[in-house]
C-alpha cells in the first residue's frame, strides 16, 4: 500500500477509535476495544473499505504505533489520544525529572495562567524527548518547548502513566511545575 493511502485510513481510524466511533455506528467497550471485523464492515458502509492485510500494514507500520491488536487480534484500539471516555487501564509510571511539551505562542498566556490542561482529550500528552514535543508543537505553527518537572510532580504525589507507544499522560500540570525556556 502506498503511504498517502495508509494515512489516510490511519486518519480515519483515529477518528473513529478516538474520538467519534458513532460516526459509522461503531461501539466501542470500556477500555476502548472495537471488534476488527466490524471495524471493518462499518467502515467500508460508511465509505472507507480496508482489508485485514491493510488493517495489519496500517497497525504494523504507523509512524506513533497508534493503534495496537489485542493478543487474539481480533479486536483493535487506539494507543492513546481519546476525546471519548475510555479506561486504558494505563500503567501508573515513575517519570524522568523532566518531560516536554510542545505547544504554541498562542497559549502561552492561557498556560500560564492555570498550566497545562487536557483541553478535549482525556490526559495533558508530554514526551521524553524534545524532538517529539517539537513536532507536537509545530503541527499548530512555531514550536513553544516547556520542560515539566515531572520528578517533582510525581514525588508531590501526581501520577504519570505511560501509554503502550510511550506517550507520558498525566490529568494537568499545574503552573508551578512549569518552566519556560
Ligand atoms: C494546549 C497528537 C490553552 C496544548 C500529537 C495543545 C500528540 C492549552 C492544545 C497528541 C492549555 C491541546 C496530543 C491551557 C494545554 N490553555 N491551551 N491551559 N493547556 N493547551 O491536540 O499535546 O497524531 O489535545 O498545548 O502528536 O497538542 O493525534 O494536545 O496545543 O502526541 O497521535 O491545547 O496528539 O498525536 O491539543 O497533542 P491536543 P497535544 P496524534
Amino acid at each position: 500500500m502506498k503511504e498517502k493511502d495508509r494515512n489516510k485510513i490511519s486518519k480515519f481510524l483515529s477518528l473513529v477509535l478516538r474520538h467519534k466511533p458513532e460516526a459509522i455506528g461503531l461501539q466501542l467497550d470500556e477500555n476502548g476495544w472495537a471488534d476488527v471485523l466490524e471495524l471493518m464492515a462499518k467502515s467500508a458502509a460508511g465509505g472507507q473499505a480496508f482489508s485485514r492485510e491493510e488493517l495489519e500494514e496500517v497497525v504494523a507500520l504507523n509512524d506513533k504505533q497508534r493503534f495496537a491488536f489485542d493478543d487474539s487480534r481480533a479486536r483493535i484500539r487506539a494507543n492513546q489520544g481519546h476525546s471519548i471516555e475510555v479506561e486504558l487501564q494505563l500503567e501508573v509510571r515513575r517519570p524522568p525529572e523532566l518531560l516536554y511539551h510542545g505547544t504554541v505562542e498562542r497559549f502561552l498566556t492561557s498556560i500560564r495562567a492555570e498550566g497545562l490542561r487536557k483541553m478535549s482529550r482525556n490526559h495533558v500528552h508530554l514526551s521524553a524527548d524534545r524532538e517529539t514535543a517539537q513536532r507536537v508543537g509545530s503541527r499548530r505553527g512555531e514550536a513553544v518547548i516547556l520542560a515539566v518537572r515531572s520528578g517533582e510532580m510525581s514525588r508531590d504525589g501526581i501520577e504519570f502513566f505511560i501509554s503502550d507507544n510511550g506517550v507520558w499522560l498525566t490529568d494537568a500540570v499545574p503552573v508551578g511545575y512549569i518552566q519556560y525556556e
